[in-house]
């Protein structure tokens, strides 16, 4: 019997992001994170809903379109649809798409602000501080650095202006205590650890109260009955995980999904999502997310990516030269989520080779090639199972269940080093078990131990789908998993004797770089 559907809600989100320039290698991993969370959770049995979109308002936005001379609004459709593109070409599993432009934002936005005035969490005032545009942040004096040429710079190392001007402000003094107590009862809440002590000591550091709405330009969402003032643009983004739900309708079917399971951010907007989006939602009277998993940052040779250094990677391009599934595997493989890592061809390419084309695929190649010649091409039937036999069964039964705790971690490269472990496992198994020599001694024997190895590569097909779904489908169909029986609880009903299977086909081919094939 399958077990049981579990049919918990699961709800999970990526970053929206700012429309002021094309998607690049970060955007995408990050995305493609939380794809990989949003299938593996649906194989699991989840109701998921997941969802991406835009940020398109705010000083960063509106400058980026007056230097290409387009008015903002024109400029964020051109660039959201490069994102919309980017998520459908990164195999992106998304079920919404928000743009922070759309009416159902701005009006959830509008009602979201009306709560928190009404709950006496606004007040009008002066801002007067440091501001930096590329952050979309305000700084303390504190918090600043100096560069070479004697200019103030924020942390980020982004340049920052003295701003002035009236401004509406968030109480957020008031919520240092509750939000350390949130922290203390949630001890998940933040992932991994040390973005957690980041988080709480600033919090206990102390908070100020921060200005939500700015007067000096605007492209933002107007502050309802407050002419010439815009919404702060993190409170308008922030926003978008309830607006996207249809907040402030919170009897409609899709609010079901809040509170959040997950919101994976990079680790620079960190303090937006744990520090001010939960002090927000709990003014307004919502619960906040379950957890913020922030991911570390790509760098190219060492140096941040930017236009201006001209070494920005575009994740087309490497899908379009290594394939989807490759580049997919690789960034999830290479990098431990939390930690910083260094892009590289060459690094994606030893992967590709080795842990794809060798491990993965030869393992593939070898049985199902030999099924195809010497059982007829049909599924071969098991026969008495030796313990070797049952073992290599049994790790790979117990595959997905072994990744689960963490996928839940979002520590990827763990749960594909657990199918990595399998996959090296079952390697050993066909060369001990040399199915080739038993055709000539054994056909019983060798139909049974290409059955064990039929058997064992179904639950690690499925188990690495959310990774690299084309490719895993692929290899299903050529193992005849009908397409309605790929998830988790499917794997306990076993597969037919003598099904016939389509003619096998490699799955990952090995890349040669241009320069190395000579
Ligand atoms: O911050 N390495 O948008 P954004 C890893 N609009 N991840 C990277 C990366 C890199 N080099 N570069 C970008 C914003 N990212 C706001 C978010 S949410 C309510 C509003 C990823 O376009 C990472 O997830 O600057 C980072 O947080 C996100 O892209 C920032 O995208």
């Amino acid at each position: 019997m399958p077990e049981p559907r579990i049919m918990s809600r699961y709800y999970v989100t990526t970053p929206i992001y700012y429309v002021n320039g094309a998607p690049h290698i970060g955007h995408a991993y990050t995305s493609i994170a939380a794809d990989v969370l949003a299938r593996f959770k649906r194989l699991q049995g989840h109701d998921v809903f997941f969802l991406t979109g835009t940020d398109e308002h705010g000083q960063k936005v509106e400058k980026a379109a007056a230097e290409a001379g387009i008015d903002p609004q024109t400029f964020a459709d051109r660039n959201a649809a490069r994102f919309r593109d980017m998520s459908a070409r990164m195999g992106i599993s998304n079920d919404d798409f928000i743009r922070t432009t759309e009416a159902r934002h701005k009006d959830g936005c509008a009602a979201l602000w009306r709560r928190l005035e009404a709950s006496g969490d606004l007040y009008l005032g002066h801002y007067e501080g440091w501001y930096a545009v590329r952050d979309e942040a305000f700084y303390n004096e504190g918090e600043l650095t100096t560069a070479p040429d004697g200019r103030p710079l924020a942390p980020s190392g982004a340049p920052v202006e003295w701003v002035r001007e009236p401004s509406y402000f968030f109480r957020l003094s008031a919520w240092q205590d509750r939000l350390l107590a949130f922290y203390e009862a949630n001890p998940d809440f933040i992932g991994p650890e040390s973005r957690r002590r980041e988080v709480t000591s600033f919090v206990r550091g102390g908070l100020t109260d921060l200005s939500v709405s700015r007067t000096t330009f605007s492209w933002g969402i107007p502050v309802p009955d407050a002419p010439g003032h815009v919404m702060y643009v993190w409170l308008d983004a922030l926003a978008n995980y309830v607006t996207a739900l249809g907040y402030p309708d919170t009897d409609g079917a899709r609010w079901a999904y809040w509170p959040a399971d997950v919101h994976l951010v990079g680790k620079d907007i960190v303090r937006f999502h744990a520090v001010y989006w939960p002090a927000f939602l709990m003014a307004a009277g919502i619960a906040p997310p379950r957890r913020v998993s922030t991911n570390g940052w790509w760098t190219v040779d060492g140096e941040k990516m930017s236009k201006s250094l001209g070494n920005v990677v575009d994740p087309l391009d490497l899908a379009e030269t290594y394939g989807l599934d490759p580049l997919r595997y690789f960034l999830l493989r290479e990098m431990p989520f939390g930690n910083d890592g260094t892009i590289s061809r060459r690094a994606l390419v030893a992967r590709l080779n080795t842990e794809l084309a060798n491990d993965l695929g030869n393992l593939a190649q070898r049985s199902l090639s030999l099924i195809a010649r010497n059982c007829g091409g049909a599924r071969p039937a098991r026969g008495m199972l030796t313990d070797d036999d049952r073992e290599m069964l049994g790790a790979a039964a117990a595959l997905p269940a072994a990744m689960a705790p963490a996928i839940d971690r979002q520590a990827f490269h763990e749960a594909l080093d657990e199918a990595w472990r399998v996959i090296r496992a079952a390697n050993a198994y066909i060369d001990r078990q040399a199915p080739w020599a038993l055709r000539k001694t054994d056909t019983a024997r060798m139909a049974t131990v290409l059955r064990v190895l039929a058997d064992v590569l179904r639950p690690v097909a499925v188990a690495l789908w959310p990774f690299m779904p084309a490719s895993m489908d692929r290899l299903l169909d050529q193992l005849g998993v009908a397409p309605g029986a790929r998830d988790f609880a499917a794997l306990a009903e076993e597969l037919p004797d003598g099904a016939s299977l389509p003619p096998p086909q490699g799955i990952f081919p090995r890349h040669v770089e241009p320069e190395d094939g000579a």
